[in-house]
């Protein structure tokens, strides 16, 4: 069995974002589930020997580029990412004035039609700062375009946007009068 910290933290998104049933788990309003029994799920699911500790998992969010997880109060969510039914719960605060998504050339007049929409996430994923947009786009385009969100201008019109990580923004969506190409 595969036991690298990137197949590890695979199955962590998978399990905590997208199929906590799967691996009989329930998370609360805000996303979490109890760490112990976190580790027994993947344990039990993936066969991992020598088993999964905790102290692998601290490992992988250590060790990541990118902070995708969070443990608190022996219980563990991921930050974002979510698309399981039943919106997870985040909390809400006053973004940077300028927010950036990265996203591929071909979506861009369906967002300039539309806006940006959580299409199979809970949330819109909104970036701290243009490098980190601009790795989100590259996972769907090679040139990808970025987009600056004016996020006083969306709030004063009651668009809330919530916190996911330090480089990581939610938002529920952002209509089209808010985006402009950077
Ligand atoms: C696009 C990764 C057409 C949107 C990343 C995006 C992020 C539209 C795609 C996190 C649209 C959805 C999320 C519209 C939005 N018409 N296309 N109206 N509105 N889109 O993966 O932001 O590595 O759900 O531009 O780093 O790319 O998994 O969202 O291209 O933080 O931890 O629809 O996932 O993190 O794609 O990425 P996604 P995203 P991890």
């Amino acid at each position: 069995m595969k036991r690298s910290l990137t197949f590890i933290s695979k199955k962590m998104s998978y399990a905590l974002r997208h199929n906590p049933e799967k691996y009989g788990l329930t998370l609360d309003e805000y996303g979490y589930t109890d760490v112990a029994q976190f580790l027994q799920a993947l344990n039990r699911m993936h066969h991992f020997t020598p088993r999964l500790k905790l102290a692998d998992l601290e490992k992988v969010i250590a060790q990541s580029d990118k902070q995708r997880f969070e443990i608190r109060n022996g219980k563990i969510c991921a930050l974002y990412g979510h698309s399981i039914p039943g919106i997870i719960k985040r909390r809400a605060a006053v973004p940077p004035a300028i927010l950036y998504h990265g996203t591929a050339r071909r979506f861009l007049a369906s967002i300039k039609r539309e806006g940006l929409l959580p299409m199979s996430r809970q949330y819109v994923h909104l970036s701290t700062d243009v490098a980190t947009a601009k790795q989100v786009g590259l996972r769907r385009d090679s040139q990808p375009v970025i987009l600056t969100i004016a996020t006083e201008k969306a709030q004063a019109a009651g668009i809330q946007f919530f916190v996911g990580n330090d480089q990581v923004w939610l938002c529920s969506e952002v209509p089209p009068q808010y985006l402009q190409v950077k």
